[in-house]
């Protein structure tokens, strides 16, 4: 079952309700457009599609172009046929379906650097197992704790803060729909949150917010979905007093694999592998280099990737060390430092964008001859979009082009995906095969 939802208590409802039926969750962000939800339907091929009220539009259009016999279901809505009123004669119990530990649980869209959505497939086991190493080793919620976090569900990291840790925890989750990091800070102070998992940038604007006084009352701040600079840990430090948590994690592997907490946190490294993981750093060859030696993040545990019916599984799983796409470096006490992404995913304000899916969007605007995306060094969200475009003769690369072609992909992409920063080039760098050399374009903007 397809689920499509802000984070609200329904959605929580409707994940645990599909597993105890011994169903599949495909979990999906509500900000995707038809574009990109169709080729998820296509490969998951869900049977219903179970939709927040306000979200069923794009649904419907997929529905309609290329999944006629999908049930889209909405909820949380007036409408006669919407599920909240149709389960309100329904009986209260419900005997689960006995599921065993390896069966699929979860399938988890991950937005790939080449434009294609690849679907991580999750079994039961999985999601008990990320509690028991990163929830219950590191992160420790206690059933007093109130957890807030910014991800959506369909990102995992979110689904494990709100949903896995928390309710095995016996904690209460507070969940909210959308805010801004200010807005957040607020409701944190407000409603008495004690862990709060959110963006570094979430972090960082906090700060120059000037509202990093509302979360004096933190136990625990977390952080993940990418690096934080070591200048905002300190600052936090400095004005609150926490040690926050990072970590690193993927959708692959559905939760944090490195990460301290508490003392053993060193700041500006990520961390260690968390109990139940080994980690390592690999050459381009696959080799097992030692401290001190730049590489890929490489790792192994109880979860690991199973990419559904896709040749990139066999990219990503190699010689059984599950290869991320970011280059670390371990130092001599096993500490694991970040140096940067090593594909062509733009990491921004905490999302992974690809790159491709950008080009692929601009590309079907009338205007544009050629386009080529790359991630361009932000101050406040790490990293932003930028388009570098080769436009029509004759057409004119001014301010008022600018907004059409960003207008053009969110119209086509989820709105966070579009490109900040729009550069208008006479033409694209090449090498001879005709290859796009998008780290020419890098140097442009890192310089
Ligand atoms: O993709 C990530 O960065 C991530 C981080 C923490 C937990 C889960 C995920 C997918």
């Amino acid at each position: 079952m397809l689920l499509r939802s802000p984070n609200n208590p329904w959605t929580v409802a409707a994940w645990l309700g599909i597993l105890k039926a011994g169903g599949i969750v495909v979990t999906t962000m509500a900000a995707l457009r038809a574009t990109e939800l169709s080729p998820i339907v296509e490969k998951t091929r869900p049977s219903i599609a179970l939709v927040d009220h306000r979200h069923l539009d794009d649904v419907r259009v997929v529905q309609e172009a290329t999944a006629p016999d999908l049930r889209v279901v909405g909820y949380g809505g007036d409408a006669a046929d919407d599920l909240t009123r149709r389960i309100a004669d329904k009986p209260t119990e419900f005997e689960a379906v006995d599921t065993s530990a390896d069966d699929v649980a979860l399938f988890g869209p991950t937005s790939g650097s080449t434009g294609t959505p690849k679907i991580t497939t999750h079994f039961h086991r999985d999601i008990l197992s990320i509690d028991n190493t990163f929830g219950r080793t590191t992160l420790c919620l206690q059933p007093q704790d109130r957890v807030a976090c910014s991800a959506p569900f369909a990102f995992t990291f979110g689904l494990g803060m709100q949903v896995v840790f928390a309710l095995r925890a016996g904690a209460c989750a507070f969940l909210t729909e959308a805010a801004a990091p200010a807005q957040l800070a607020d409701l944190v102070a407000e409603h008495g949150v004690t862990v709060l998992a959110t963006a570094p940038t979430a972090y960082k604007q906090i700060l120059r917010a000037g509202k990093a006084g509302q979360l004096a009352k933190l136990r625990v701040a977390v952080t993940a979905g990418e690096h934080m600079p070591q200048a905002t840990w300190e600052e936090l430090h400095r004005e609150i007093g926490l040690k926050v948590i990072d970590g690193i994690g993927a959708t692959e592997m559905l939760h944090i694999f490195v990460s301290a907490a508490g003392d053993e946190i060193r700041p500006g490294a990520t961390g260690r592998p968390v109990p139940g993981y080994r980690a390592t750093i690999l050459d381009p060859d696959g080799n097992e280099v030692g401290p001190g030696v730049e590489g890929r993040l490489a790792v192994i545990g109880p979860v690991g990737c199973r990419y559904l019916d896709d040749d990139r599984q066999r990219g990503y799983v190699v010689n059984g060390w599950n290869v991320t796409g970011d280059t670390f470096v371990r130092d001599e006490d096993g500490y694991f430092w970040y140096r940067s992404r090593t594909d062509n995913m733009i990491v921004s304000s905490g999302y992974n964008i690809g790159g491709p899916e950008v080009e692929a969007a601009l590309d079907t605007h009338p205007d544009v001859v050629e386009v080529a995306v790359i991630g361009e060094p932000d101050p406040d969200r790490g990293t932003i979009v930028c388009a570098f475009v080769v436009l029509r003769d004759g057409v004119a690369g001014d301010a008022d082009k600018v907004t059409e072609l960003q207008g053009h992909v969110k119209g086509l992409l989820a709105p966070y995906k579009y490109p900040r920063d729009v550069r208008f080039v006479p033409s694209l760098p090449r090498n001879s095969s005709g290859k796009l050399q998008h780290f020419k374009l890098r140097e442009i903007v890192e310089t």
